[in-house]
């Protein structure tokens, strides 16, 4: 391929993408937008988007000097029905948000002749070189609706003269660990193996590293969401085995198509503040549910008269930032930790933060690559999204002190090695249900905690976040980490005069990235007041004259 001209690929790439994508027609009646989870839609409508996003991925490849680019067929915790497809760059991170524009006209061009004539253009708008190689990897996770859709993204591929390689079924995260394994191989600091196997074996090593002489870890029950993670988490459970772990899987019926992401996940236990169907929680034991495609986990236990209890998001990133500032203070060295949050962290856990741990907490907008791109400026950044998607990000700089520190006394030296091992054990890709799992075990067994002692550290505010459908979202407009909006006018006085009459009362209202509908969240004082407050806020902006 080398060997031809870039004049000679836009003739035959003009017409094979031509004859190829007729077979992928666009839905007329649709407009498609690359928003923060990639495209997202009902898994029928999807066909020619997965194409096109292969046209895209290969471009993207050949900019970036053939390195691998990765494609993922999910849909995450929405419904069965639905499925997505997003972009994975080359260090494994979210597609670079100049490219969004890109994926959302190659979606929208309506014709063949259109698409062409947009692919080329980013070609030479970019300066790509058709002759260079492109390489690509996917996955997809267990939706019924994924094998006709790896199908169209194949097409996609081989019409653009693209080599890729197929990885089956895999979580989200999984994927993600594999690009930036490629793409590392030949570096100085190769991530992985880059294969599945390479990942239970990284993930499984730290874990047993680190927790070697530290005691037994608490029992787990994981709700598996009925997707991905079931299979996959059973499978990372043989590689540490069931001396050192004692994981029960449940909802790990990926063969009832329907059942998947159904009135358990993360999502569900999040925003119902409930136990799953399909779990029966024991008195004061630790539970968690993962998303459908295991990129969110959140943690929960009962007491014995079985009120539940969630430890979200922020409690995993409050657990992880004061074990790792304890941490850092006992091997004494110059490392700086830093907590991500986004509005929709409860703001009990922001002052827990800032006022008891002593942290810097950043504020970004939603959306992982916003909290991601945030937690690399700080030499260790912790990063949750309240719905628990997550990780801990150790900077290069942070992981060559840690190495080449040299310890003064054992427990230096622990403190050190447990922070090299950590980095080992949290994937730097991308927030990842299942090395979250073993984070949090780990931590709760060096501190030796159960999970009402992890619960202790603050109290949430009582929050409610309520869905409002309304004719255009796209009229809302935030400002300051999407606190603020600034459009429609007036709508923000109106919110916060409301605001005013609750006790420990905060409400802001944005457009989702992801569904066609606004959110309106609030917190306040006492459930009531939340409650309150949250419809109160929701009627002004559904009777809001737009
Ligand atoms: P939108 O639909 O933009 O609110 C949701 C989540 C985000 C993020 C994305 C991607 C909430 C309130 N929003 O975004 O945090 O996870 O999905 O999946 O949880
Ligand atoms: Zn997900």
């Amino acid at each position: 391929m080398s060997e031809q001209t870039s004049d000679q690929m836009t003739t035959q790439y003009s017409t094979q993408i031509k004859m190829f994508s007729a077979l992928h027609p666009r839905p007329k009646d649709r407009t498609f937008t690359y928003g923060t989870a990639g495209f997202r839609l009902l898994g029928s409508l999807l066909d020619s988007v997965v194409f096109r996003v292969g046209l895209l991925a290969g471009l993207r490849s050949r900019k970036l000097k053939s390195q691998t680019i990765g494609v993922m067929i999910t849909a995450s915790h929405n419904p069965p029905a639905d499925n997505g497809v997003k972009l994975v760059d080359p260090q494994g991170e979210m597609l670079e948000a100049s490219w969004e524009v890109y994926a959302t006209k190659f979606a929208n061009a309506v014709a063949e002749d259109e698409l062409v004539s947009e692919y080329f253009a980013v070609a030479k708008a970019l300066q790509i070189d058709l002759a260079t190689p492109a390489n690509v990897i996917f996955a997809r996770d267990t939706r019924e609706s994924g094998p006709a859709l790896v199908a169209a993204l194949k097409d996609g591929l081989s019409s653009s003269g693209v080599e890729y390689k197929d990885y089956g079924i895999l979580t989200t995260p999984q994927l993600h660990y594999i690009v930036k394994c490629i793409n590392t191989a030949n570096s100085s600091t190769p991530y992985g193996t880059p294969s599945e196997i390479g990942y239970y074996e990284k993930l499984s090593a730290a874990f047993k590293t680190i927790l070697a002489g530290k005691g037994k870890p608490p029992v787990v029950t994981v709700d598996a969401a009925n997707g991905v993670g079931g299979p996959k988490l059973d499978e990372l459970a043989k590689y540490i085995g069931a001396e050192v772990l004692d994981v029960t899987v449940v909802n790990d019926d990926t063969a009832t198509v329907e059942k998947l992401n159904h009135q358990c996940g993360a999502d569900f236990v999040k925003t119902q503040q409930q136990q799953p169907l399909g779990l029966e929680p024991k008195p004061w034991a630790l539970h968690a549910s993962l998303d459908g495609d295991a990129d969110r986990i959140v943690f929960y236990y009962v007491d014995e008269l079985n009120k539940f209890f969630l430890l979200d998001g922020d409690k995993i990133a409050s657990l992880a930032a004061v074990f790792i500032r304890d941490l850092i203070k006992v091997s004494a060295l110059d490392l700086e930790v830093g907590v991500v949050q986004t509005a929709y962290a409860n703001g009990s856990s922001s002052a827990y933060l800032k006022d008891t741990v002593k942290v810097p907490v950043k504020v970004t907008s939603t959306g992982v690559k916003h909290l991601h791109h945030a937690a690399q400026l700080f030499d260790i950044g912790v990063y949750f999204e309240a719905n628990g998607h997550g990780t801990v990000l150790f900077s290069p700089s942070a992981i060559k002190t840690l190495e080449t520190a040299e310890a003064q006394s054992p427990a230096q030296k622990d403190a050190i090695t447990t922070l090299l091992s950590l980095a080992d054990l949290i994937n730097q890709t991308v927030g990842d249900a299942l090395s979250d799992l073993l984070m949090v075990i780990t931590i709760l067994t060096y501190m030796r905690w159960g999970p009402q002692e992890w619960n202790r550290a603050y109290t949430d505010f009582p929050n409610r976040l309520v869905r409002v459908v309304v004719p255009d979202r796209y009229v809302f407009k935030t400002t300051n980490a999407e606190r603020v909006l600034v459009e429609p006018v007036g709508l923000q006085a109106e919110i916060d005069a409301l605001v005013k009459k609750y006790n420990c009362g905060r409400s802001f209202v944005r457009p989702s990235g992801t569904e066609d509908a606004i959110r309106v969240y609030s917190e306040a004082a006492s459930r009531l007041e939340a409650d309150e407050l949250a419809k109160k806020v929701a009627d002004l902006v559904q009777a809001w004259p737009l």
